[in-house]
């Protein structure tokens, strides 16, 4: 029996991990012995995040695709299947995120998010997962959540829908592909010092918000993601689907 948390012999596609959070969930994996399949869309993130990976002799390699893109999504896949190279497991982890009130908002940049943090995950996963029915051995999906997946915060509704969508797109998926012995759970990241949040981080009012709102009293590190990611990705979790597990320091826990 391969040990409880050991990726040994996996291979873990995971969109949006040139950088942020998706980059800590490439290296845990990783670093949990599971050969990974990087995504972005700009080659020198890329070859900059292959870099850092080969440095620590963790196997890696990279596709740059537009993971909202049903043809360049294909393509990718069926270039894996002509490697063999089948994925067991997929982080759908891509994520923008685009901050203006709905009453400014154009209907292109709702459409871009919504694309990008959510259909993604749709058409990732369903080819990954057409594949995994096919083998037969089953297979993992983990989707990147958010507290916004519970709560909104004004400012970011697509986001929020998009990440409210994923939490049910998650039980979509559990209901539809457990039987095929395929888990499906989502992971809901509390506020992170990532890139993404670079803006929110050095806005003291915002700071203190976010430090005052979850009673550890901090922002959370990517690498704190990293163990509920390795634990959805493997055996340990076998007989769990359809649910999110909130890595935030108590926030939505707590008034
Ligand atoms: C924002 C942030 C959030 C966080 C995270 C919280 O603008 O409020 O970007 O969306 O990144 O998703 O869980």
């Amino acid at each position: 029996m391969q040990a409880l948390f050991d990726l040994s012999g996996k291979t873990a596609l995971i969109t949006g991990s040139t950088r942020g959070l998706g980059f800590a969930y490439a290296q845990g994996l990783a670093k949990a012995g599971a050969s990974i399949i990087l995504n972005g869309t700009r080659e020198e993130h890329m070859a900059h995040a292959l870099e850092q990976l080969k440095k620590e002799g963790l196997n890696a390699r990279g596709f740059c695709f537009d993971v909202a893109n049903e043809a360049e999504i294909a393509h990718v896949f069926r270039q894996l299947d002509d490697e063999q190279i089948a994925v067991d497991i997929v982080i759908n982890n891509a994520g923008i995120q685009f901050r203006k009130p709905m009453l400014e908002l154009a209907l292109s940049d709702w459409q871009r998010v919504l694309d990008v943090n959510l259909t993604s995950a749709f058409l990732v996963s369903r080819e990954a997962a057409r594949r995994m029915v096919e083998r037969k051995q089953g297979g993992k999906i983990i989707n990147i959540g958010s507290l916004t997946s519970e709560a909104a915060r004004a400012t970011v509704a697509p986001y929020t829908a998009a990440k409210g969508g994923i939490k049910l797109l998650t039980k979509s998926m559990a209901a539809e592909w457990a039987s095929f012995n395929i888990q499906t759970n989502g992971i809901g990241p509390g506020y992170i010092l990532t890139d993404m949040n670079e803006a929110l981080v050095a806005n003291e009012e915002f700071n203190r918000w976010v430090c005052s709102s979850n009673p550890s009293g901090r922002w959370g590190k990517p690498e704190e993601l990293i163990g509920t990611a390795v634990y959805l990705a493997s055996s340990a979790s076998d007989y769990v689907n359809g649910q999110m597990i909130y890595v935030d320091g108590g926030w939505l826990a707590t008034l």
